[in-house]
């Protein structure tokens, strides 16, 4: 038997005792995942000051400006006088959120500053006690979220609290770590106050716990479980710690690639920070939001889109502007976001994402770049019964022409499509299918003549376990071993001459990329062996903050159409600052 089959079995077979409770986290997943888009809002008083502290910029996010600048805790408190923000609005929050196709909202209830946006019993450092507002954000968000039929969520920072002295992290005014009693602080607050927010707001989505840093096990479990017995449909984010949670969650502005196996969220900002900043002016275009978007929900997650709002309560109007983009497309276009699952292509187009509908059967194509006249797809194995624009409301059918080379194995499909995109940033082709959809999961060269192949569906070679992974972005880490190598099986149609491109990654911020390494690739029996080095940037699709690295290996010939297999060794892995060999994928790029 095949040993990737025989792991998985072993997979599901481990696994059955811990999801004993799978019927009940099914239940309560449900419109989670029918919702796939939502809004995260960072509110707290970090937008008071806005970045800005004694007249100097703090650089970072916003909502850490107490930590970045050591204000003792004396100093920030008073931030809470000066909290008034009278323009808010619920109402207008919620339209905002609805407008833009979003289906739950998750708001701060109680950042790693410790001040809770609710009214609290437990402690008075919260909105109504301390503030000249003396309004319940929370609770009026509640009620307009309900009117508007969206579920309200809430993030929790539980372990951070930078107010307390038995929280985590405010080492500027409580210095001596072995005075301090997490427990305590965990008892007296981080339960009771979770336990108001399932207790006085109504029916709660999920809560968004954060940064599980020193967290055990029992109290992880035992955050799960309150929240599980006060609200039986609540879920519990996947970073309560201990992988407890009921989904997971990537890391902050990070979408996951590859073999995602469980249910997963991906949070994004807007700009560069999460809590307000008035000089963060580094706003991502409506076209990258849609494409994350449709990226997200192509490899099966949700995308949780921020705003922070001013400090006299209101969305900034640029954030505002970018939703009602992201809006506009998904009134024309949401039938190919909501209640849809993943690709079935383990591997990434070049043109695009494919989201699925398993009833009734539909793949949506989203077009990022319109060929015009035609597009072509390898790979589908199911009979293609009708196509059409999902922007197109008469829905006109497009002319399909599907043929099995069997010379070459090739599955094409080729719908005929104007010449004109139907919309400039995502058009989206719906294929109804005869049956389940199918497709030929093999790797293969694209119609653009190139091939990809990506590190996360690689075999991995190595004497003993590899000691290099992948990152929750599919990225290899911890290659620093030269003697572990990778190699993949793939498919050529239209043979001919090829640039051998290895792409590595930077670090977050672009920074922190290691070159230097030699490494040989082979392929159809020729040997090309090149240095990793900065041949120029690419585009990094999944996220502008992680620069992607081009290194040119050097030139093979395929011969003729049929299957290969490349490999890539290293020769020598520079090892300096650690990060190794940070592939990403090879690709063979058609040299002209
Ligand atoms: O709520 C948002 C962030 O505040 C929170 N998660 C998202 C959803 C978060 N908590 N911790 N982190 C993110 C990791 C943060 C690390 C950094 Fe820093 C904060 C990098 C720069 C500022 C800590 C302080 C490391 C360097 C300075």
């Amino acid at each position: 038997m095949n040993t990737k089959i025989l792991a998985s079995i072993l997979t599901v077979a481990i696994a059955l005792p811990v999801f004993a409770q799978s019927d009940q986290r099914e239940k309560r997943i449900a419109w989670w995942r029918e919702a796939r888009f939502g809004m995260f809002i960072h509110w707290g008083l970090y937008a008071v000051p806005a970045g800005e502290w004694k007249g100097q910029p703090i650089p970072g996010l916003g909502e850490w400006i107490m930590n970045r600048a050591k204000i003792p805790v004396a100093e920030y408190e008073q931030l809470a006088k000066q909290f008034n923000p009278v323009k808010f609005n619920a109402d207008e929050f919620v339209a905002i959120a609805k407008n833009a196709g979003m289906k739950y909202i998750t708001i701060t209830s109680k950042h790693h500053d410790g001040f809770a946006m609710f009214g609290s019993k437990v402690s008075p450092y919260n909105v109504v006690d301390a503030t000249p507002f003396h309004r319940d954000i929370l609770k009026e968000l509640s009620v307009a979220c309900q009117k508007a039929g969206l579920r309200l969520c809430f993030y929790y920072s539980q372990t951070q609290d930078w107010h307390e002295p038995d929280g985590v992290g405010n080492t500027w005014d409580f210095p001596d770590a072995s005075k301090q009693n997490f427990q305590k602080y965990y008892d007296e607050k981080v339960l009771p106050q979770v336990r108001e927010l399932l207790t006085n707001y109504g029916p709660i989505g999920l809560i968004w716990f954060d940064t599980p840093r020193n967290i055990t096990l029992q109290q992880s479990q035992q955050l799960a479980d309150l929240v599980h017995r006060l609200q039986p449909n609540c879920l519990v984010s996947g970073r309560v710690g201990h992988g407890l949670g009921d989904y997971d969650s990537a890391g902050d502005n990070q979408i996951s690639v590859g073999k995602v196996k469980r249910d997963w969220e991906t949070p994004v900002t807007l700009n560069d920070t999460w809590g307000f900043k008035k000089d963060d002016n580094n706003w991502k275009t409506p076209a990258v939001l849609i494409h994350q978007l449709a990226q997200v929900a192509s490899r099966g997650g949700n995308y949780l889109l921020n705003v922070g709002p001013t400090a006299e309560g209101v969305i900034p109007q640029p954030s505002v502007d970018r939703l009602a983009e992201v809006g506009r497309w998904m009134k024309v276009n949401g039938d190919s976001i909501y209640g849809t699952t993943g690709s079935p292509f383990p591997y990434e187009l070049p043109w695009g994402v494919i989201t699925t509908r398993a009833q009734p059967a539909r793949l949506y194509l989203h077009v990022f770049e319109w060929p015009g006249k035609e597009f072509v797809l390898y790979g589908m194995e199911s009979k293609v019964r009708q196509a059409y624009l999902l922007a197109d409301a008469s829905r006109k059918p497009l002319a399909v022409k599907q043929q099995h080379h069997a010379d070459t194995g090739l599955d094409e499909l080729r719908i005929a499509i104007p010449a004109a995109a139907p919309d400039a940033i995502d058009s989206v082709i719906v294929l109804e299918t005869d049956g389940a959809v199918k497709v030929i999961t093999t790797l293969m060269q694209q119609p653009d003549r190139r091939v990809t192949l990506p590190a996360y569906l690689s075999d991995i070679h190595a004497a003993a376990k590899p000691k290099l992974r992948f990152d929750s972005r599919g990225v290899v880490e911890q290659w620093l071993d030269k003697s572990e190598w990778l190699s993949w099986d793939f498919q050529v149609s239209s043979p001919g001459e090829f640039e051998v491109v290895a792409i590595t990654s930077g670090q977050k911020y672009g920074s922190n990329w290691e070159g230097g390494h030699r490494v040989t690739a082979s392929v159809a029996g020729k040997d090309v062996q090149g240095v990793i080095a900065d041949d120029g940037k690419v585009e990094n699709p999944s996220n502008p903050y992680w620069a992607y690295v081009m290194s040119k290996l050097g030139r093979v010939a395929v011969p003729k159409a049929g299957k290969y297999t490349l490999s890539l060794k290293p020769q020598e892995i520079v090892a300096d600052k650690k990060f190794g060999l940070t592939l990403v994928s090879v690709q063979l790029a058609p040299a002209h």
